[in-house]
């Protein structure tokens, strides 16, 4: 058996030279436009009237559009229609577009977009979540999962606390900003290419603003410079404008968004702010739990209620807790609506229980990790959504960690620099991660895959999995790859393009190398078995079982022959042999009853311990990452180089979310951290020292791609220790501070919470 568990990402070439292609890399057609988008100058009011003569009248301009210009539906909300692609007769949020401006240049379309006037009716702006909620503003009805009985266990639990927390949202800051090019193809279709996680969200869309059939709307997409959820859904609008444009044009039209126009017009993560409370036991056992979390959804649903869903799912980490009742409300604000990151509300609710499990051992006057570690799941525990833990590595992990990077060590290590620093001081904190994979409407967790042998034994695959830098081709490449056991060079990943597959859900929930590498598989299978049939033919062997194909040769019954891959596949196709192949999958198991709020959504659950150590300088309120030493399930994986970047990157990311990344709105929703000069992102300096992954020894999942777990989103959340770290270290210089909860932990407020 080929081994490519060392396969580098098949793209990192192309990156390194500057050769890849991105949307604004595509060469243009003679005659492209260039657009530019006139947003909302306010969050809040009555859209009266939008005058565009002066942008019209300015040389170069080629035309503006506004809702009026919609053939279609003015809608492109998904999982509920309240968002309008054009703002009409109101504006819910500053950023919101009201008009596309289509010029010569793209210059000329930004300097026409600035000579828009709209005459708007100011309404009262919220930007709080809970004012938003005692005011009736809800997207959806609120959703509660119950386990046991909280109000009675409250009564056997010795040791009740009780405090809010709250997450601050978070910019995604994909490398490559939002942007899209379309062109006019025959008989008025047209071929959008986007920078998408869902080619298929852009083609419903397109096609329902402009009134046509999906058949008449191709996307097509290379691979983005990012994604990380923000481009789930809200790649949508831009691509759906230039699609609009060369609707009344019949010209190609693009439109590449500035970072501040990016930042200001798009949504972010979810902000939460919650109440907690928790009940424990003589022994350390969480008896009860309760939570309430207040979403800040932003001015539309997009997809707020099913991050909604998956805080709600998470809310207990990787404990188990007998009594659980935990209600989360999405509350409708005038920011830009939120959307999906990385995590998609796991991690906000996982801040949660940290929190309180934290407050807990401050008054019990225990390590935190005391509690964390008596409450882990064991197997058969239930989540409470009615899931059952099956094999859960919550517990390996922890011990793995713990043994490995010597704990006990680290401890004395930071009492005794404590002991004799006055100035500066140390605090780690173990981050325990449970992560359900599946996203987690079940509907969604289908995928196709097309696969074309050519008949010099070239290979090209298509799936439904979108490139955004996470490596996904590569696996899709190793899928291939191993199945037929030929090697790398033959395979080629095509662009992910909706004519060739098509109702895919986006790339997103982590689950995208395992439901569309699962789907590749069936195909690649599938064309395995009728080339073998050939070969038995071939060679004149009776039986069709005893042909094997091992690293591009024909074997039979363990015998090499004379047959390689190229000669089969020519052969096959001399036959008339199909050398085409689709695959389709749908994750078996899953299901969810919204009713009861009871099921088995998720495959299966990606567990993983970090211990995370800093040093605070106690003058300054400064801090710098020591070092985060992980253990990670990984499964059996498929590729240790990927998998091992995903989790570096989903660890300095999420360590971004909890110490350095302040997204700031004024009173009247107009953000403030508009630029990379407000909005601080972690860089190579503010990343941890030290980083260690370690492979957890453990069997993974039949329905991981090849055992291969899902490692896009889990890591996120080890940066959540980031928070508690500085919080214990803080504790270290002053024991009497009342920790506020509410991330980012900026040195600002450690400064004040040092001297609280
Ligand atoms: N997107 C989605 C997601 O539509 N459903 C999910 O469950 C999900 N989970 C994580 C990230 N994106
Ligand atoms: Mo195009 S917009 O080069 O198909």
């Amino acid at each position: 058996e080929q081994t490519h568990k060392s396969l580098k990402n098949i793209d990192s070439h192309g990156h390194v030279r500057g050769e890849s292609i991105y949307v604004d890399d595509i060469a243009v057609q003679q005659g492209t436009l260039y657009g530019a988008v006139y947003d909302a100058p306010v969050a809040h009011g009555h859209l009266k009237h939008i005058n565009v003569r002066k942008a019209k009248a300015l040389p170069g301009v080629v035309a503006v559009f506004t809702a009026a210009d919609v053939p279609g539906e003015n809608q492109i909300g998904g999982i509920i229609p309240d968002e309008p692609l054009f703002a009409d007769k109101e504006v819910h949020f500053w950023g919101q577009p009201i008009a596309f401006v289509v010029a010569q240049t793209e210059d000329i379309a930004r300097e026409a977009a600035q000579l828009i006037e709209a005459e708007i009716t100011p309404l009262p702006v919220i930007t709080d979540p809970r004012e938003a909620k005692e005011k009736g503003e809800l997207i959806a009805p609120p959703r509660t999962f119950v386990l046991g009985d909280t109000a009675t266990a409250w009564q056997a639990c010795p040791h009740v606390y009780s405090g809010q927390a709250s997450t601050n949202g978070q910019e995604h800051l994909y490398i490559e900003t939002q942007g899209a090019y379309a062109c006019p193809a025959e008989n008025g279709n047209i071929k959008i290419h986007s920078s998408t996680q869902g080619p298929t969200a852009v083609q419903k869309t397109a096609a329902r603003v402009l009134g046509l059939p999906m058949h008449a709307i191709e996307v097509d997409v290379t691979r983005l410079g990012g994604g990380f959820g923000g481009k789930e859904d809200q790649a949508t609008p831009w691509a759906v404008m230039v699609a609009l444009a060369v609707y009344h044009l019949k010209r190609p039209v693009k439109y590449i968004l500035h970072r501040m126009d990016d930042m200001r017009m798009t949504g972010k993560r979810n902000p939460y702010t919650s109440d907690f409370k928790i009940g424990l036991d003589a022994n350390l056992k969480i008896i009860a739990y309760e939570a309430t979390f207040y979403q800040n959804a932003g001015a539309a649903a997009d997809l707020s209620p099913a991050v909604l869903e998956r805080t709600l799912f998470h809310c207990t980490n990787s404990y188990y807790v007998p009594n659980v009742t935990a209600t989360a409300y999405s509350c409708r604000t005038n920011l830009p609506p939120n959307t999906a990151f990385r995590g998609f509300g796991g991690p906000q609710g996982m801040f949660v229980i940290e929190a309180a499990i934290a407050k807990a051992a401050q008054a019990l006057g225990v390590p935190a990790a005391d509690i964390q570690q008596k409450n882990l799941l064991q197997a058969g525990d239930s989540f409470p959504y009615g899931q059952k833990a099956e094999n859960p590595e919550a517990v390996s992990s922890w011990s793995a960690a713990t043994r490995k990077y010597a704990l006990d060590h680290i401890a004395q290590q930071t009492n005794a620099f404590n002991a004799v620093n006055a100035h500066y001081k140390k605090g780690y904190a173990l981050m325990p991660i449970c992560f359900g994979i599946s996203f987690t409407k079940t509907l969604m967790n289908q995928a196709r895959a097309l696969v074309h042998i050519y008949h010099d034994g070239s290979v090209g695959v298509s799936t439904g999995a979108v490139e955004m830098g996470q490596g996904v081709n590569t696996k899709m490449l190793q899928v291939a790859a191993q199945v037929f056991s030929i090697a790398n060079e033959r395979i080629k990943l095509e662009t992910t393009n909706t004519t060739r597959v098509a109702n895919t859900s986006p790339s997103a929930a982590s689950a995208t190398a395992d439901l569309n590498g699962k789907a590749l598989e069936i195909a690649c299978r599938k064309l395995l078995e009728r080339l073998k049939v050939v070969a038995a033919e071939e060679l004149a062997i009776a039986n069709v079982t005893d042909v094997t194909i091992n690293n591009g040769w024909v074997h039979a019954k363990g015998q090499k022959t004379e047959l390689d891959w190229n000669t089969l596949v020519l052969q096959a196709f001399l036959k008339r042999v199909s050398l085409s192949e689709v695959g389709h999958y749908a994750t078996p198991r899953i299901h969810f009853d919204q009713s009861k709020e009871k099921g088995h959504p998720f495959a299966y659950h990606v567990y993983g311990t970090a211990i995370t150590e800093v040093t605070v300088d106690c003058i300054r309120g400064t801090y710098e990452f020591d070092a985060v030493k992980i253990v990670h399930d990984f499964g059996a994986s498929m590729n240790t180089i990927v998998d091992k970047g995903q989790i570096e990157g989903g660890l300095v990311q999420g360590i971004g979310w909890m110490t350095l990344e302040e997204l700031e709105y004024n009173k009247q929703g107009k953000l403030l951290s508009n630029a990379l000069s407000t909005y601080k992102v972690p860089d190579i300096y503010s990343v941890p020292k030290d980083i260690q992954v370690e492979f957890l020894a453990a069997e993974g999942s039949n329905l991981a791609i090849f055992k291969s777990k899902a490692v896009g989103e889990p890591p996120l959340m080890y940066g959540i220790g980031a928070y508690f770290a500085i919080l214990n270290a803080v504790r270290a210089f002053n024991p009497q501070v009342t920790p506020a909860f509410d991330a980012p932990f900026t040195p600002e407020k450690v400064l004040t919470a040092l001297y609280e």
